[in-house]
């Protein structure tokens, strides 16, 4: 080809909706999509997760080339391939002699800088589009932050909802209330087994890009066998539709249990889907809509669950390139530790952490209130360094992008952003996740004891963490409650849960 658009497509961008691809003229065009090796290890991601994107990709370039489009796929094993963006847009457009190159706005700011240097390194122009894969574009997001100096999801949302009109009766939510979070607070009854999500047995394709995966990177923690996530479109419409079904109708009331050998309870599993572009968010709340007005799901299932993407989801990638790139360097409570081993799957006596990390390992997938509530609020508590947490969800998750998981772990979990995102800390004590789990009971430890040889390591850490940043937290109303109840305690209980918290600590550096 001579002439023509090199059209870009990267590996969380599988959607036949996305914006480089408008207007393709199958005549001139190329489309390139790119396997390297920077993208698999610029942190080290589970297999599972380079699966998913690689196993996507090649079957989107399958589908993409069915309908006649000329694909151009450099495969990771390729001899010349460079292994870098740059360095295969160049090579690129060396084959094809491109008159222009078209992308998408990518979803992470390390590669939106190196995007903006393809024009001079190639030597031709380079057009970046929106990514209308997102409800609310990046100049609207912009226009809703001008001037707040504190953002709040709940007034996005309600914004986002008027502007979709979704659940919406005029200009009133349907059910007379934006949120119906206050009923989504249950734990799971011993007697309730929630569902198993559909999977999906891999193909010819996914099984070469395992072996593929294995061989390389075997190393990365995380178990590829299990691997079972959607990896085409239609296969993200049958998860979808299986979570209506089966899972959307207790989606709200348990939406915060944890229980032991449960990993998924009665979440949706589309993260992934959504986020490698296989599936379109307001496709996924149009379909729990109409469940609800079909009268096969209650309100507070589907507001919750819609909540989550068009509020959270949307909220959290405004808020990623509005303060970007500072928000990654910030780290408000001085957090330093290292990340303790167990994060890697070394032994534990903390059950809780034993099965979010457990289950992370052999899924590459843990639900909201165990990133949060567990494994978050453990480092938030610890004062474990951002930078590590944050590479470690970004590594994890099948379904981490730096756009979604930053937000998420620097200013909900931890807290390194001060409060830009979340009014306080997600803090919480060894009776919280009591409350909202049964891991308790099987643990070495006692929910019920702040000291002593049994004591829960939650406990004496939550007491150390408000005493430790009692002087910050001291004007913010929502931290009120926390700091009178340590104002009340007997001075010696404070000074011997200290001790207890320096001690554990001091196991970890060890
Ligand atoms: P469900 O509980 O079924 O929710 C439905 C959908 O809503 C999700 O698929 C997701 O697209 C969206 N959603 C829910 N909560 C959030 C949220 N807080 N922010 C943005 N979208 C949300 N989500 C990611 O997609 N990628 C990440 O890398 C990621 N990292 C996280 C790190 C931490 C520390 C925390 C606390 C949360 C993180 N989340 C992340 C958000 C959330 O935990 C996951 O989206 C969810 O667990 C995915 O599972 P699910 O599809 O079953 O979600
Ligand atoms: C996550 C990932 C991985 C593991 N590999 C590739 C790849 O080989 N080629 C590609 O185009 N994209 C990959 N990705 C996704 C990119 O990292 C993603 O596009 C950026 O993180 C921006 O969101
Ligand atoms: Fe986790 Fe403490 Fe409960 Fe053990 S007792 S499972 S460490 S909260």
């Amino acid at each position: 080809m001579t002439g023509g658009a090199l059209r870009v497509v990267l590996g969380d961008q599988c959607s036949r909706d996305l914006a480089a691809l408008d207007d393709l003229d199958p005549q001139r065009d190329t489309v390139l999509m790119m396997e390297v090796q920077s993208e698999c290890t610029y942190v080290p991601h589970h297999p599972q997760k380079i699966v998913l994107v690689l196993s996507a990709m090649r079957h989107f370039a399958r589908a993409l080339a069915a309908r006649g489009v000329r694909v151009d796929y450099i495969r990771l094993d390729d001899p010349a391939n460079t292994h870098a963006f740059r360095g295969e847009v160049q090579r690129a457009v060396r084959r094809h002699r491109p008159e222009r190159i078209i992308a998408t706005h990518p979803g992470e700011w390390r590669v939106l800088q190196d995007m903006l240097g393809w024009q001079d390194a190639a030597g031709v122009p380079v057009e970046i589009r929106e990514d209308g894969r997102f409800l609310c574009t990046l100049p609207r997001f912009r226009a809703w932050a001008a001037g707040r100096k504190q953002y709040r999801m709940e007034f996005f949302y309600r914004e986002m909802r008027r502007e979709t009109a979704i659940l919406m009766e005029g200009d009133d939510p349907v059910g007379g209330k934006w949120n119906f979070d206050a009923e989504n607070r249950a734990a799971l009854p011993k007697d309730l087994v929630p569902p198993d999500p559909l999977r999906f047995a891999p193909d010819a394709i996914t099984r070469n890009v395992m072996t593929l995966v294995a061989d390389r990177f075997g190393a990365h923690f995380g178990d590829v066998a299990g691997f079972a996530w959607p990896v085409t479109a239609r296969e993200a419409r049958s998860a979808l539709d299986d979570f209506i079904t089966h899972r959307l109708p207790r989606f709200g009331d348990y939406q915060d249990a944890m229980a032991a050998g449960q990993p998924t309870m009665f979440h949706s599993l589309v993260s992934t889907s959504l986020n490698v572009g296989l599936l379109d968010p307001l496709e996924a709340c149009r379909a729990a809509e109409d469940a609800w007005r079909e009268g096969r799901a209650p309100i507070n299932a589907v507001e919750g669950f819609i909540r989550q993407i068009l509020g959270w989801r949307e909220y959290v990638r405004g808020l990623y390139w509005q303060l970007m790139p500072g928000y990654a360097e910030q780290n408000a409570l001085g957090a330093d530790r290292p990340l303790p081993a167990f994060y890697w799957g070394a032994p534990t006596t903390m059950r809780c952490i034993e099965q979010a990390v457990g289950q992370t390992r052999d899924l590459a997938y843990a639900h909201h209130i165990q990133r949060l509530m567990v494994t978050g609020n453990f480092a938030l508590l610890a004062g474990l360094a951002p930078a590590e947490v944050n590479a470690w969800y970004l590594a994890v998750y099948a379904d981490a992008f730096e756009w979604v998981e930053l937000p998420n772990t620097h200013g909900m979990a931890i807290h390194a952003d001060g409060g830009l995102l979340a009014s306080k800390p997600y803090a919480a004590s060894g009776a919280y996740i009591n409350r909202m789990s049964d891991y308790c009971g099987g643990c070495a430890h006692d929910p019920k004891q702040a000291t002593g040889p049994r004591a829960c390591p939650f406990n004496a850490l939550y007491w150390d963490f408000i005493a430790r940043h009692a002087d910050r937290f001291a004007t913010n109303p929502r931290m009120a409650m926390p700091l009178r109840t340590l104002a009340r305690m007997d001075p010696g209980k404070v000074a011997a849960m200290r001790n207890e918290a320096a001690r554990f600590l001091a196991t970890l550096d060890a």
